[in-house]
């Protein structure tokens, strides 16, 4: 039985109102098995003949979306955007509270889910061109020599792939390809960087593997097309362990939506892109329940970063947006689930980091994160599990935007740094911001300035920012502790030929 709910009009329709015909056909699912077309009879055959997974290590599939705030899934109080599968997800799982990104924007946050580091630690922070994030026929990328989340599981016999926007480089040299995945399919970077909205760049390409295949991406089915990729390769590989990095191109603006999911929301584009994500979930979720893979797949499901100011989205009941280092911009909706290794239904609110998915899945797989340099991130399989007493591991949480560091949590504590703002490329200058002190656990929303009544706080507050200078640095000062990004000296456009037509 089909758990998934599509939803039709405004309201959500139960799977008694779906035949399994019609639930199948969009789904991309045959009826004889989880399948797509044009690979029914191999698939499918080995699909009834499953009767388990033989290997020993557990699968993972992380579903990261672009810009999707902390208010806007169900399960984390929208009222807006109904999103029943992310919310059983949660039912099913276990939701944390206080989880962050290490940025307020897509390429530095997304640096530090692949390296378990610090965006300033793996030179990722921005642009070589001061820019915040990577653009189109960018000198730089992500390291080669930095040992992705990918690498560390293919090392340990996992099947990887990535499926969606990638954003750390847009030169073969960086590709996914080149940093840990067996497959990649998906658009280099922000689906708002195409030729449509910046002439001087070439059409969104998407690419399969190192290939462009398509230019511009047609976005409308963009998340339908990479959920099939998805339940293709799961299907694929469901008697080896496998890894999957789904990072949705929805929410980001412009956002799109396929056919059956346009105009349905309360919310325009924005909910219509983000309930295709829920669906996108559910058979995901019930991809691995028909595999009999489920209770040995650890999926876990969030965001790159908070919501734009415009466009829809919503961080509430936190401050701030998307780009800033107040709670809306770096606090993410996470949800993880294992059935019978996480518990169902529960909530954890201390504080835990994409940094830290390296580390805890490095671990699941029977090996460690790399020892041969700083690695951020830690092991926090103790939260996931609901271990009694288990605490962050984390003594503190540095917030940077750009170069500079802003904000620095330890514990319930948070204080914005007293800075200067200069003026740069895509910002406006502003006026220098003041030392502020929250009790977030007190005060989620950063409205209440307690500086003058904790002194104590203060001063170990500013001596933690004062380590992570030395370590990480700071506007116009190195760290001790950087690794260099990795360059390219001539970088090309990625372009369409009809030499390279799909023919995957
Ligand atoms: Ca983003």
């Amino acid at each position: 039985m089909f758990g998934c709910h599509l939803l039709t009009g405004r309201n959500v329709i139960m799977n008694k109102n779906i035949n399994r015909r019609n639930f199948l056909k969009l789904a991309g699912v045959t009826a004889a098995g989880v399948v797509l077309p044009g690979c029914a009879d191999e698939l499918s055959s080995g699909f009834a003949q499953s009767t388990g997974n033989p290997a020993n290590k557990p699968n993972f599939i992380i579903i990261f979306c672009d810009d999707l705030g902390y208010g806007d899934l169900g399960c984390f109080g929208s009222k807006k955007h109904r999103t029943p599968n992310i919310d059983r997800m949660a039912a099913e799982g276990m939701r944390f509270t206080s989880f962050y990104v290490t940025s307020g924007v897509c390429t530095p946050s997304r640096s530090s889910l692949m390296t378990g580091c610090y965006p300033r630690r793996v030179n990722m922070h921005e642009s070589g061109r001061n820019e915040w994030v990577l653009f189109p026929v960018a000198r730089k990328g992500l390291n080669p020599n930095e040992i992705t989340i990918a690498e560390v599981l293919k090392a340990q016999g996992y099947a990887t792939a990535c499926v969606g926007k990638w954003h750390l480089g847009d030169q073969p040299e960086f590709l996914p390809t080149r940093q840990g995945f067996d497959y990649y399919y998906g658009i280099p970077y922000s689906n708002d960087m195409g030729a449509r909205q910046r002439k001087q760049n070439p059409p969104l390409p998407l690419l399969r593997n190192e290939k462009v295949i398509e230019a511009p991406a047609d976005q409308n089915t963009l998340t339908k097309r990479y959920t099939q990729e998805v339940l293709k390769f799961i299907t694929t590989n469901k008697d080896k362990p496998f890894f999957v990095y789904l990072p949705h191109t929805m929410v980001h603006n412009p956002v799109h939506s396929s056919d059956e999911f346009r105009g349905k929301s309360a919310n325009g584009g924005y909910g219509d892109a983000t309930e295709e994500i829920d669906f996108s979930t559910c058979q995901i979720l019930e991809t691995l329940k028909k595999l009999s893979i489920d209770d040995r797949t650890l999926v876990v499901f969030t965001s790159d970063n908070g919501a734009a100011k415009r466009w829809g989205g919503s961080n509430l009941p936190l401050s701030g947006f998307k780009g800033s280092t107040m709670e809306g911009g770096m606090r993410e909706p996470a949800v993880c689930r294992w059935p019978g290794k996480i518990p169902a239904g529960k909530t954890c609110d201390e504080l835990a980091s994409t940094l830290d998915l390296m580390p805890t899945l490095a671990r699941l797989a029977g090996t460690k994160a790399p020892t041969d340099r700083i690695i951020d991130g830690k092991n926090i399989w103790s939260l996931m599990t609901g271990k009694r007493g288990a605490k962050s591991p984390h003594e503190a949480f540095y917030y940077y935007f750009r170069d500079q560091l802003q904000a620095v949590r330890c514990g319930k504590w948070k204080l914005h740094l007293p800075y200067k703002i200069t003026k740069r490329k895509q910002e406006k200058a502003a006026s220098n911001a003041p030392l502020k002190l929250y009790d977030l656990e007190a005060d989620i929303g950063e409205t209440n300035n307690i500086a003058d009544r904790h002194p104590d706080v203060v001063k170990r507050l500013l001596a933690l920012g004062e380590k992570a200078r030395d370590d990480l640095g700071d506007v116009g000062r190195e760290g001790k502790n950087q690794r260099p990004a990795g360059w390219v000296v001539t970088p090309k456009p990625l372009l369409f030929s009809e030499k390279s037509q799909d023919s995957y």
